[in-house]
């Protein structure tokens, strides 16, 4: 029978995990449950109480058809009978371990950079447990924190290997992210064939039900996708520029509600923004808030650009709240690469929660990207390019493509990508540069775009910042305008001079106009 590894259960004996819980009834709960394999994962017993413990989860788990598998110790697994043993970095070789054990024995291994992972299935591993993807507190000795993006670099190379290998990601996984995992870390021509947990289940009142909700949550898509299929790559700039009036019209309909979790600098400007573009802007800081926020259907907006101690946690509970129903989140990381504290919090919430649109300037993309040698970042002010403009395209769509989301870089030029496409955008003025939030103010406006536009996401960014590009067209060539002071108000205006013609039906605004 094939392996299956889409529910893998690693036990843990320890107190602050199994507690005072019984290990066998865990075990069995979770084998009701549905987990499809098990492995008995026991760092301090001697070994004569691991071969016993071994021996007993054996009989429980032969009863419901699930492999056990030892960690560590093939004599262990060969004590007890089990299927299989699961190695470390540091154990025994799986050319040693195959050479011990019965040739149907499963040999899996931890893997958590290429190199290892590449090594492994060359010579022979069933599977592989890449980790660890995130923070956490039952392996608190791992090597290397790689992330989703992680993973998937580990998938790509081992796709291109002429052997099948099965795979789980470990480390942090729960039921709230175990969707994200799966659909982020997929590359092109190979997933992960399943998760391993240890607390999740472990530590459950009811590791039965767990195990069952787990079941269910791996087999469905998660919530962003379903509600935003992915626009094939298809379309031509000049369709995509010709749909945007059409776009906007039906975003003014909508009136979503655009909830930003912005920075105290800009608040007051980038609400007046979004009320002249017919949208209906919350400005709250509370994490808490979200999920009576987040059922309206509207976005949410993370501008870190005033970031606090507090910050991080009030973000990641609101993104959880809106990624659960499905509506989107923007991620704007001002001054990502500034000070260490913000290196972090990028990091955190990348991996913290999934964002539909990435957007800043080049130096903050770079950041998030990880693209960082040589990159510095005085302030949250984007300072002078440091990219040329197919390195800044390839980075937008490498992001977007590492990612599975949208992702916007702005500036003179602004580049868009999907992962797939990039379109460069020249639309805009050089005042908006010379005042603060006009940056700000486009997370907020495609937040609300993506929101009420859900057919395509990359069209719904697009014609948010078009709507706003061209606005600023207008306000700069007023005559009333002589620089950032007279520029503010007109460019109010003119936004509101779009919504104005937006919503009687006038399509001809964005004519032309388009510099894409
Ligand atoms: N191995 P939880 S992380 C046992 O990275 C183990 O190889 C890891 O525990 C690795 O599901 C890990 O409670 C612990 O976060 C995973
Ligand atoms: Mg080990």
């Amino acid at each position: 029978m094939a392996l299956d590894l889409s529910l893998y259960l690693v036990t843990d004996s320890t107190p602050a995990i199994l507690g005072s819980r019984d290990i066998y009834k865990v075990v069995e709960e979770a084998c009701k449950g549905g987990v499809t394999i098990v492995q008995y994962r026991d760092k301090t017993s001697d070994t004569g109480a691991l071969v016993e413990t071994a021996t007993k989860l054996h009989d429980i788990t032969k009863r419901y058809n699930v492999p056990l598998i030892i960690n560590d110790r093939v004599d262990v697994a060969i004590a007890s009978g089990a299927e299989g043993v699961h190695l470390g970095q540091d154990d025994m070789s799986i050319t040693a371990a195959k050479k011990i054990l019965s040739k149907d024995a499963i040999v899996g291994i931890s893997a958590s950079t290429v190199e290892e992972a590449v090594k492994a299935v060359e010579e022979g591993a069933d599977y592989l447990g890449i980790g660890t993807l995130f923070a956490t507190p039952t392996k608190t000795n791992t090597k290397n924190i790689i992330g989703t993006a992680g993973v998937k670099t580990i998938l790509d190379s081992i796709s291109r290997l002429n052997r099948t290998v099965g795979t789980v990601g470990i480390g942090g996984i729960n039921l709230s992210n175990v969707q994200r995992v799966l659909y982020q870390s997929a590359a092109e021509n190979k997933a992960l064939d399943g998760v391993a947990v240890v607390s999740a289940i472990m530590a459950a009142d009811d590791p039965k039900a767990v195990a069952e909700q787990f079941k269910k949550t791996i087999a469905t898509p998660p919530a962003f996708v379903r509600s935003s299929p992915e626009a094939s790559a298809a379309g031509d700039v000049t369709a995509l520029a010709a749909a945007v009036p059409e776009v906007v019209q039906k975003v003014v309909k909508f009136h979503p509600i655009v909830h930003s979790m912005i920075n105290f600098v800009v608040a007051n400007f980038v609400a007046n923004v979004a009320i002249s573009a017919g949208l209906s802007p919350i400005m709250s800081q509370y994490g808490d808030e979200a999920k009576d926020l987040a059922v309206h259907g509207g976005s949410l907006v993370i501008n870190m650009g005033t970031l606090t101690s507090a910050s991080i946690g009030e973000y990641l509970k609101a993104v959880k709240a809106y990624n659960t129903n499905g509506n989107p989140v923007v991620l704007d990381p001002v001054g990502a690469g500034a000070t260490a504290i913000r290196r972090d919090a990028v990091k955190t919430l990348m991996a913290g929660g999934y964002f539909d649109l990435i957007k800043g300037n080049e130096r903050e993309i770079r950041q998030v990207y990880g693209n960082t040698a040589n990159l510095t970042q005085r302030g949250v002010d984007s300072g002078p390019s440091t990219l040329n403009d197919v390195e800044k395209a390839t980075l937008a769509r490498d992001l977007a493509r590492r990612e599975r989301n949208i992702v916007l870089i702005t500036g003179t030029i602004d580049y868009l990508s999907d992962g797939q496409r990039v379109i460069a955008i020249k639309n805009g003025h050089e005042l908006l540069s010379k005042a603060t939030g006009t940056g700000c103010a486009i997370g907020t406006i495609c937040g609300a775009y993506l929101a009420a536009y859900r057919d395509n996401k990359f069209l719904a960014v697009l014609a948010g910042l078009l709507m706003y590009e061209i606005a600023a067209e207008n306000a700069a060539a007023k005559d009333t305008v002589s620089g950032p002071g007279t520029f503010l108000p007109a460019f109010l205006d003119e936004i509101h001079s779009i919504w104005q013609k937006a919503s009687e039906g006038d399509l001809t605004w964005a004519q032309g106009r388009a510099k894409i």
